[in-house]
């Protein structure tokens, strides 16, 4: 069996990065609203973790942002004239639509899609279904460009397969990996393809929060299963615990995340957690796997820490070693309880023995920590060399991104600025530079035109 690897593709953060306070259910999102912004300072904040990590030896991709303000959205809701009048129009009549057209959420690329390694799939092809995040109006917008760069990056038809986003409607809603975690002895093996819903569109049995929504349907996490051609086996769903999501736990990577055969998880992350454990565990087990499940007690840390220090929002990699390392954001040493939890965890005999902090508060005020930012990709040796070149990290490109940032992305943004026509132009002059540097051809409206 030929070598294979976790990849992660980062979110390039586009230059009209705001804070809008468009995600209700989504505690930061809502409590930073209006906040002015620093699109160049979130880029390079972003940046620097993407370099870090092939520092550290990790195979690091970008992923490109989508064209903002997306105007052609705004024709679709009856906004007429050239693009100037279109903005200038929105902007009197309707800023929060000139708001929900300008956000750069497209950066949090684990809610990009769903990825099932060949290994898992029928036809043993990395198979990637975009997710259509219908339960946000911002975020519903972004399926269609993210297509065209998913097939942009796996373009080869012979490793990858590319679907559509489900129908758009809330049955279906889904928000990608950010509530899907592959577990697996190693990345080229058969693993354990974990699901993790808010509520059922069809069956009552379920309950659903009280308070906030719940983005993901089990129907869509089923209806994923079945386009990538998964087997039972191979699959377990869980439902996420309403009362986490009522408490701002909007996505299940917020409370939970995996790797190999580890699950980090909070003790209040699921419902009947014990018979979620011990499917998990049977399953990974006839895939030759053995289950680590590393629960942290809510006397230790509590929901609400959670939600405000991200401490499950990490990315758990493994070293080289075989041990692993958790990489956290800035917000985990600023709380008393999850730093003195992350200090046990480390001095102790489990499988996670590093954790190291990055500052991504510019991303992280709009409720987008580590994960939210990086889509994995397992991907064995044959199939990383058909991945598109252009959108693989290295030294080089590092450098020509930054510059590239330097050049175009503004320091501060604030919600009066979007309503500026210059803004678009700005943007579409970045955009069309990156396609170039990314090698990614024509993937925007703009371009396409
Ligand atoms: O969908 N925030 C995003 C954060 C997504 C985090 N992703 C994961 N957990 N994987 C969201 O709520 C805020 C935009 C604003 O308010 O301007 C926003 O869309």
């Amino acid at each position: 069996m030929s070598n294979a690897f976790e990849v992660n593709f980062d979110g390039l953060v586009g230059p009209t990065h705001n804070y809008g306070g468009l995600s209700y259910g989504n505690v930061a999102s809502q409590s930073n609203s209006q906040v002015s912004s620093s699109p160049k300072e979130a880029a390079k904040q972003g940046l620097a973790k993407m370099k870090a990590l092939m520092e550290m030896g990790f195979k690091q991709g970008v992923l490109a942002p989508q064209e903002r303000p997306n105007v052609a959205v705004l024709r679709s809701l009856g906004f007429t004239g050239s693009d100037a009048q279109v903005i200038a129009r929105a902007a009197k009549e309707a800023m929060p639509l000139l708001a929900a057209s300008c956000s750069a959420s497209s950066m949090w690329t684990a809610n990009a899609c769903t990825v099932s390694p060949s290994a898992d799939t029928a036809d043993r092809r990395v198979h990637f279904t975009a997710a259509n995040l219908n339960c946000k109006f911002h975020r519903s917008i972004e399926h269609p460009t993210t297509s065209r760069v998913l097939g942009a990056m796996f373009a080869s038809e012979q490793h990858f397969a590319h679907h559509a986003a489900l129908p758009a409607v809330t049955q279906f809603g889904d928000e990608g990996a950010a509530n899907h975690t592959r577990f697996c002895k190693s990345y080229g093996e058969a693993g354990v393809e974990f699901f993790v819903f808010g509520r059922s569109a069809f069956d009552s049995r379920f309950p659903a929060p009280q308070r906030y929504p719940a983005r993901q349907t089990l129907e869509a996490s089923q209806a994923v299963a079945r386009l990538h051609g998964l087997s039972e086996e191979g699959v377990v769903y869980a439902q996420q615990n309403p009362s986490v999501i009522d408490q701002g736990v909007f996505h299940n990577d917020v409370i939970a995340v995996g790797n190999g055969e580890v699950l980090f998880y909070h003790q209040d992350a699921f419902l009947d957690t014990d018979k979620v454990l011990a499917e998990l565990g049977d399953k990974l087990a006839r895939q030759g796997g053995r289950l680590q499940a590393v629960c942290v007690p809510r006397d230790a840390v509590t929901v609400d820490d959670a939600v405000r220090s991200y401490l499950f929002n990490s990315q758990l990699l493994t070293r080289a070693d075989g041990s692993m390392l958790l990489i956290v954001p800035e917000e985990c040493r600023n709380n008393g309880n999850v730093w003195n939890y992350l200090q046990q965890l480390t001095a102790g005999n489990g499988p996670i023995r590093e954790v190291k902090v990055f500052d991504l508060k510019q991303s992280m005020q709009n409720g987008g920590g580590p994960a939210c930012l990086r889509l994995r990709v397992a991907l064995r040796e044959d199939e990383l060399e058909a991945v598109n070149p252009g959108v693989i990290m290295t030294p080089g490109l590092y450098d020509t991104l930054v510059a590239w940032v330097d050049k175009h992305y503004r320091d501060r943004l604030s919600e009066s600025d979007l309503a500026d026509p210059q803004l678009l132009i700005e943007c579409r002059a970045a955009l069309d530079e990156l396609t170039q540097i990314l090698k990614l051809g024509s993937v925007y409206p703009f371009q396409l035109a």
